[in-house]
């Protein structure tokens, strides 16, 4: 251990000790014989030996972080898209160099291995992985931090797609071994739900009738090229000794007891395939407690650990809510506090206000939490009682604020008292909140003027934006080597932690060599997409094409219709003037619907059936390909993105909170057509309107829409083009032998999401687009200017904006985190 130094160090002796230490793990810790060995046995082996490095400063980043008592960030989320772990450690490491030249020696291609590696989908889309963006940067940025979420025993469903249908296979992740996590046998905490309170005296007495076990796994979250690495802890869950302990064991009824083990394991066994919508289910409302609970808990343990008592909580520690997943961190924290350690509710409430931040994600109203009080007195009575509490608490200070405004009262209750009572989580983190903040300029903006409102008036100071960022380190350097290499070379290696460092490109836009280097490195990473599409699905991709993408889940809002719109409006054109000059395009889609969202399952159907007819019509001679990429995932948009020409983000304005593929498509060279909606905003501003497609209508002009009345006939009637595509599908053109499949979508739907209205525009900008690109050199030095305007989008910018204005933590410096030795 330690016996190797970094890439810097790239001498024939280096190279043998990893090799030593490879074979080492492959031996000692794995039990394989080299000879044997497959590659997934090389890539647990390699795996061994980059964590053995990342341990080293892992306790010694808790050593030091405990001993200067810093303030801590913990980051409750329901949702971690990691990724892949083994790239990203060996390059935070400084050690990819080196690994790639011992598996050389050992025969072995590093690429092929990094590809063994599970990709673990324990989210559903973009929170998910911004989460996983902000661990990483938070330990590159040396801020103390530690994730709590899920490990949910199945993550995301793998997607197939069947006579073109969606079908959902179980993610069975955990099959395959994985060698990162540390199990940390000794952190368990009891979690309890149901059973019933009583008053003794002042006191409350809650008496759960149900317990179970949160066991912690940790992750190491080593910081890029520094010793601080945080961790990540995921909680799974367990039968209690109190269930086998109970009275079916006493009756000998072994069976029973062993079911009793499987329903309270059931709480982290599935992740809910949601995203962006609200699933009220009780399991869920037990998952979030679940994490709540678990989480607060080792807080609390660690801060009294730490600083001898409980009582400086707040100096200590900020909590950061995830969206409302993980609001029942509010009431439990309370009920610790009051319940377990003897706070008066005024100093608990105290406390907790000063401890917990909130971001909101979406100003959708199905997006929006609100549980049913009657399942919360089931499932959390105790809680139940501490939320009511808030609420004559808050509605208190609101009557004193604003007197005699009864409606008011009743639009800010935690309560909705509209048919079946309902929580409002929402209103419960912004109440208990410091700071609440949404993702993008223009989100944050919309949210004081419409959901927040009220609080707005209530609480002025509340309610700030941090605009969401991606991690430089993944999105470049791992997902594109090459793009890494050209800007090496022309703005030094520093853009790794600084982005801003490339705007430096701005100077160089002009440069025949640096032009020509960016698009053979695109053309290049065209040609491994390529490579992957014809070798999973058989179709043939041309690289001179214009690779059009749209990756994200599949959603109403996001408007995977309005693409297919086009796609056959363009495709109706070339069969009306075959021999005309076109320029040859690929339309590429990726991504999962929720298993239940019956439009959204339908639209990826409709989207398999026009592929297959178009991409097997000679008339067009494959001047348009459609392809919908299976299963899509982290480790797939690292390949995908880095090959696109054109992003596609065309929500409804107004709908889309931020997006965050749209930042790393165009910090990969990708131009964006898009709508004024979350960060497109941002980018436009910092590219310039020559450098983009913006299309469609503003917030203003949506409203607007919806006030008069909106109707898609309208547009249908009035665009010959449009006409024309709707009619195709709705007649069965691309589902001949079901020629009814679509009569539900679009026009019949009410167009909810204003696809008609914005037709004509994106055609448009999809014209301009294929004129634009046939000018290689305006194209190429525009994706310059995209790259180099997109320092702002780094997630490092962002948690030093949460770190500065929000949870006010200072990062450490390299000194503190040297202070303790390595090995206690
Ligand atoms: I709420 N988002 C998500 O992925 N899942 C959710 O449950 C909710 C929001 C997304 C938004 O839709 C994106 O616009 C945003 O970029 C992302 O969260 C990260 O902020």
């Amino acid at each position: 251990m330690g016996s190797y130094q970094t890439d810097t160090h790239l001498s024939p002796e280096n190279i043998q000790n990893v090799k030593n230490a490879i074979l080492h793990k492959l031996v000692f810790a794995l039990g394989v014989e080299p000879r044997e060995a497959s590659r997934r046995n090389w890539l647990n082996a390699a795996l061994r030996v980059v964590r053995d490095l990342s341990t080293e400063s892992w306790l010694q980043t808790r050593r030091n972080q405990a001993a200067n008592t810093s303030r801590r960030v913990y980051y409750l989320s329901m949702e971690f898209l990691m990724g892949r772990t083994f790239s990203n450690a060996m390059i935070a490491e400084g050690v990819y160099e080196l690994i790639k030249a011992a598996f050389d020696e050992l025969g072995q291609n590093l690429e092929n291995i990094i590809n063994e590696e599970g990709d673990p989908g324990l989210g559903n889309g973009g929170l998910g992985r911004l989460a996983a963006c902000y661990m990483d940067s938070l330990a590159a940025m040396k801020i103390p931090a530690i994730g709590y979420g899920i490990r949910y025993e199945y993550g995301m469903f793998r997607q197939e797609i069947k006579n073109g249908e969606q079908i959902e296979l179980p993610d069975d992740w955990l099959e395959q071994t994985f060698v990162w996590p540390y199990v940390r046998s000794s952190k368990r905490f009891p979690i309890r739900f149901g059973g019933r309170t009583w008053q003794e005296g002042k006191k409350t007495v809650w008496q759960p009738d149900e317990e179970i076990v949160a066991q912690a796994h940790d992750q190491l979250i080593p910081g890029f090229e520094t010793t601080a690495t945080n961790s990540l802890r995921l909680w799974s869950a367990h039968a209690g000794e109190k269930v086998f302990g109970l009275a079916d064991f006493n009756r000998g009824d072994y069976f029973a007891a062993m079911m009793q083990q499987n329903t309270s394991e059931n709480v982290s066994r599935v992740l809910y395939p949601d995203d962006s919508t609200y699933n009220g289910r009780e399991l869920r409302l037990r998952q979030e407690y679940f994490l709540c609970s678990a989480s607060v808990q080792d807080i609390i343990r660690r801060h009294e650990q730490e600083s001898g008592s409980c009582l400086n909580l707040a100096d200590k520690v900020a909590i950061h809510l995830n969206d409302t997943h993980p609001t029942l961190a509010i009431p439990e924290l309370m009920r610790i506090l009051i319940d377990e350690k003897g706070y008066s509710w005024e100093q608990a409430w105290n406390t907790t206000r000063k401890t917990f931040f909130y971001t909101n994600h979406t100003l959708m109203s199905e997006a929006l939490e609100t549980w049913p009080v009657e399942m919360v007195a089931r499932v959390l009575p105790r809680h139940l009682q501490i939320i009511f509490e808030i609420n004559d608490w808050f509605l208190q200070e609101v009557r004193e604020k604003f007197p005699g405004d009864e409606e008011l009262i009743k639009r800010v209750s935690l309560i909705d008292e509209h048919g079946d009572r309902r929580i409002r989580m929402a209103w419960l983190a912004v109440v208990a909140s410091g700071k609440v903040n949404g993702v993008a300029k223009i989100h944050s903006d919309l949210m004081v003027e419409s959901i927040f409102a009220d609080f707005a008036k209530i609480y002025p100071d509340r309610f700030t934006n941090v605009t969401n960022g991606v991690t430089p380190r993944r999105w470049i350097q791992i997902a594109n080597p090459g793009l890494a290499v050209i800007l090496d070379k022309y703005i030094g290696k520093k853009w790794r932690t600084e982005l801003t460092e490339l705007s430096k490109l701005n100077e160089f836009v002009d440069d025949k060599d640096l032009q020509a280097a960016i698009s053979a490195v695109k053309i290049e990473n065209k040609r491994k997409l390529a490579a992957y599409v014809e070798q999973t699905q058989g179709i043939k991709l041309d690289p001179e094409a214009i690779f059009d993408v749209q990756i994200k889940r599949i959603h109403k809002y996001k408007r995977q219709q309005l693409n297919v719109l086009h796609i056959i409006a363009h495709y109706n054109r070339i069969l009306k003037n075959s021999e005309a000059d076109w320029q040859p395009r690929v339309f590429i889609f990726a991504g999962k619907a929720a298993s239940a969202y019956y439009a959204a399952k339908k639209v990826i159907r409709l989207i398999n059936d026009v592929a297959k007819v178009i991409n097997s019509d000679e008339r067009i001679r494959g001047l348009i390909k459609v392809v919908f990429i299976p299963n899509y995932s982290v480790s797939l948009a690292q390949l995908i993105i880095p090959a696109a020409d054109v992003s596609e983000q065309i929500s409804l304005a107004g709908t889309e909170a931020s997006g965050t593929s749209n930042m790393k498509f165009a910090l990969n060279g990708a131009l964006t057509i898009g709508t004024l909606d979350g960060a497109n905003v941002e980018i436009l501003d910092r590219v310039g309107n020559d450098n983009i497609f913006i299309f469609g209508n503003t917030v203003e002009q949506v409203e607007a829409l919806r006030r008069n009345g909106y109707s898609p006939y309208h547009y249908f009637e009035n665009d010959a083009e449009l006409n024309e595509a709707i009619s195709q599908i709705l007649s069965g053109k691309f589902s001949p032998e079901d020629p009814y499949r679509y009569q539900d979508l679009i026009l019949n739907s009410g167009d909810y999401y204003q696809a008609c209205a914005d037709f004509r525009s994106y055609v448009d900008a999809q014209e301009k687009v294929a004129t634009y690109f046939r000018d290689k050199q305006a194209w190429t030095r525009s994706a310059i200017i995209n790259i180099a305007n997109m320092g702002y989008f780094s997630s490092d910018r962002s948690v030093l904006d949460y770190a500065r204005d929000i949870w006010k933590i200072e990062p450490m410096s390299e000194k503190q985190l040297d202070e303790q030795p390595k090995i206690a």
